[in-house]
């Protein structure tokens, strides 16, 4: 039963260092640096400095 408490840490633990390394867009930029994970920006442009980029950050959109 122990074994069974430990298993969801244990995956979290394995996953990690695949998650450090992931590109989900595919732009080069590692998820953990990208400023918008899912939509493909090499510029990494973000013209309000919020923090998103301008390709996925809606509130940009009109600025
Ligand atoms: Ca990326
Ligand atoms: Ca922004």
């Amino acid at each position: 039963m122990r074994a069974l408490r430990l298993l969801p840490l244990a995956l979290v633990l394995l996953a990690s260092p695949a998650l450090a390394d992931e590109d989900s867009d595919g732009d080069g930029i590692f998820d953990a640096a990208d400023n918008c994970t899912f939509t493909f920006n090499t510029d990494q442009m973000d013209g309000d400095g919020d923090g998103v980029g301008n390709a996925c950050d809606c509130a940009a959109s009109g600025a």
